[in-house]
């Protein structure tokens, strides 16, 4: 699965890239720092299995630290998006392009105002403005990579526009529903905008990260205001702060753990003060915001799951004896058999059924899985 990254410039995009993958990649309080698209890996969380069945686990594909999973995912951050960028201004669509093939979309917005549509020193500046050009310029480049289709009525409509839109992972089949959806007979500049829209809405959903929190008293109210005028959904977040967390517990300075942070090595006046500023942010907030974000984005938004397959279903083991080693995300609609296809392809054609570990009951073939449920599939 692939996260991306979009927003305008000096938002805080590649922050909360970089505190998402622990990537080096350039940070600046000035306009236009990011050029070419910084990809990295970043984490979802699960809890563990091994706390339900009282085992200590193996992991393989997916650390795990006190009971919780960290399941690997792609994040890509790119150059800020300016009005125009979907005909080419700025840096244009090249980055437009490769941010539309991810699965799920986080909009990082910055919430404190402080910054204007151009990045600069400003104050009070409406974030709603950034909200609306984003949509504009999104809707606009899928419009018109649809309009690249050459429709003259005779072949299915759909399947000529997904031969465009598949480069950019929309699915056949929510072609086919949006294009009966809208009961779309021509491909034209305004059906084209109606199409991206829904599109993006079946597809690649979008989340609203308003970004900089630490840095407004009345976050609550802002919230309020943008949720009142979108229908997309808002969260908050410091990406500032988690990257401070996550740094000082790289180096050893500090842990983090149930929503407190111990000090580990005595700080200096100057880290001290830092964490100072990060633990009211916690203690205000419960947290920086930042992973529960990715969650919500990925588990609710996208509806993925989290599953864990196992060998042998008592011992909970892979074939060479680990234990719960690996964690897979699946999408939505995954059978056990998709998750047989996940494993190997050899696995999905000799695929008998499944074993749910939990309960030890056979699973039901064309179910979806649940997450966290740890799977023994029979061949
Ligand atoms: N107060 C505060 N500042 C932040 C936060 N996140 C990022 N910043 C600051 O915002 C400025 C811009 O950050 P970047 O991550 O480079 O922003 P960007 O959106 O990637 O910018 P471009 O690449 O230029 O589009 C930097 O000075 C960051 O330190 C935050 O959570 N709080
Ligand atoms: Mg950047």
């Amino acid at each position: 699965m692939k996260i991306g990254i979009i927003g305008r410039t000096n938002v805080g995009k590649s922050t909360l890239f970089k505190a998402l993958t622990l990537e080096e990649v350039e940070i600046e309080d000035r306009p236009f720092t990011t050029i070419e698209p910084n990809k990295g890996v970043g984490y979802v969380t699960i809890d563990c299995p091994e706390k339900y069945f009282n085992v200590k686990c193996t992991p393989h594909n997916a650390p795990c630290a006190d009971g919780t999973r960290f399941v690997p995912i792609n994040i890509i951050d790119v150059a800020g998006l300016v009005e125009g960028a979907s005909e080419g201004k700025g840096l244009g669509n090249k980055f437009l392009s490769e941010i539309m093939e991810a699965d799920a979309i986080i909009e990082v917005i910055d919430i404190s105002g402080n910054t204007d549509s151009s990045g600069n020193k400003t104050k009070d500046f409406d974030p709603a403005i950034d909200i609306e050009m984003v949509d504009n310029e999104i809707k606009k480049w899928i419009a018109s990579i649809i309009l690249r289709s050459r429709y003259v009525g005779k072949e299915d409509i759909a399947d000529i526009i997904f031969k465009n839109v598949s480069g950019i992972n929309i699915k056949y089949s929510t072609v086919k529903e949006v294009v009966k959806e809208l009961g779309i007979k021509e491909i034209n500049d305004e059906t084209a905008v109606k199409m991206a829209s829904l599109m993006m809405k079946k597809d690649k959903p979008l989340l609203v990260l308003c970004n900089k929190m630490d840095s407004v008293q009345d976050l609550d109210e802002r919230l309020r205001k943008l949720r009142e005028k979108f229908d997309y959904e808002f969260m908050a977040c410091s990406a500032a702060a988690e990257l401070t967390i996550k740094e000082a517990e790289k180096n050893g300075f500090i842990r983090f753990k149930d929503g407190k942070l111990e000090r580990i090595k005595e700080l200096s006046g100057e880290q001290e003060n830092a964490i100072k500023i990060i633990d009211n942010i916690i203690k205000k907030y419960g947290s920086t915001g930042v992973r529960e974000a990715l969650n919500h984005l990925v588990f609710e938004l996208k509806g993925y799951k989290v599953v864990f397959p196992v060998e042998d279903e008592k011992r909970l083991t892979d074939g060479f004896g680990r234990i719960l080693p690996d964690a897979y995300l699946v999408e939505k609609d995954t059978n056990p058999k998709g998750v047989a296809a996940k494993i190997h392809s050899d696995v999905a054609k000799n695929y008998k059924g499944a074993v749910d570990c939990k309960t030890g009951l056979k699973v039901k073939n064309d179910s979806p899985v649940k997450n966290g449920q740890v799977l023994k599939i029979l061949v």
